[in-house]
């Protein structure tokens, strides 16, 4: 592998994550790209190394499983494991409901995907950050992380973690040269509301209905815009709207 950058970005066999690996990868930075479903990683693999010329490392684990973080990550090839940017994004929401009516596995996979397995990763990609004395995270939040909409109640939860943990980090890493960065987008079309509908297409589609929605390169730029700055700079929090937004809630159509 020839010397360069590396970016770790976690999610990416769709959307942002996918996004941002492209974006990346148009950098010239070496990527590890994570995600559960293989085959689409190993495309993705495939085409970015042909495409620009670098180097990709596949992992396929679910980031809920903590032995399987602990264990793919832990046997990571040294090379590999001198990561300049985390992007802590795979994540997902699931229904809308009111609080006494939400059921509760799907509870389960909201907090274990998007607060949990974002803890799992960090844990063991900081102490290579922290061994380098530094390193770039990106945690990506969303507006429901900063105002809560009507049964949206532990999707905004998870994700107002999110917020208090990239705050957390910020401080804990600071006298290790390491930047914490949380970008918080709004609604993008990607299969974010497919998955969230469980498959419902129609009722994905109706999400964006009505304004022109952020794309997942919209959102790969921000990061990607984030992770450019000289190294005494660090974008703390950012906001990423489409015109038509203004918080969670109000959406002009
Ligand atoms: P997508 O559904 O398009 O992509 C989600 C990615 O997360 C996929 O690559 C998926 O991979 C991965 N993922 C989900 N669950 C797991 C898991 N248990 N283990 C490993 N990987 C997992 O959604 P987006 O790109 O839109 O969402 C990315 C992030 O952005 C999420 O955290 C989401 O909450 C957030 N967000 C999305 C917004 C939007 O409007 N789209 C707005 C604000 C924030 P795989 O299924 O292969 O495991
Ligand atoms: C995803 C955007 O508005 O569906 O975080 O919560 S929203």
């Amino acid at each position: 592998m020839k010397p360069g950058k590396i970016a770790f970005i976690t999610g990416a066999t769709a959307g942002f994550g996918e996004a941002c690996a492209e974006r990346f990868a148009k950098e010239g930075y070496h990527l590890v790209i994570t995600g559960r479903r293989e085959a689409r990683l190993e495309e993705l693999q495939q085409q970015l190394e042909q495409q620009y010329r670098i180097k990709v490392m596949p992992l396929v684990f679910d980031v809920r499983n903590k032995e399987a973080v602990e264990t793919i990550l832990g046997n990571l090839d040294e090379a590999w494991r001198a990561v300049d940017v985390l992007v802590n994004n795979a994540g997902l929401a699931l229904d809308l409901s009111p609080i006494d009516e939400g059921d509760t596995e799907d509870w389960d996979t909201m907090i274990d995907t998007n607060v949990k397995g974002l803890l799992y990763v960090s844990r063991m990609v900081i102490p290579w950050m922290k061994a380098r004395q530094q390193g770039q995270i990106v945690n990506i939040g969303s507006t429901a992380a900063k105002t809560v909409y009507a049964k949206g109640n532990v999707y905004c939860a998870s994700k107002a973690a999110v917020d208090a943990l990239s705050q957390g980090m910020r401080i804990d890493l600071l006298p290790y040269n390491i930047k914490v960065t949380a970008v918080h987008p709004g609604a993008a079309e990607t299969e974010f509301s497919l998955v969230r509908f469980k498959g419902d297409a129609a009722r994905a589609k109706d999400v964006y209905k009505g304004f022109t929605p952020l794309t997942a390169q919209d959102v790969a730029d921000v990061v990607f815009y984030c992770c450019s700055l000289p190294p005494h700079v660090c974008i703390n929090d950012l906001v990423v709207t489409p015109t038509a937004q203004a918080n969670a809630y109000y959406i002009h159509r």
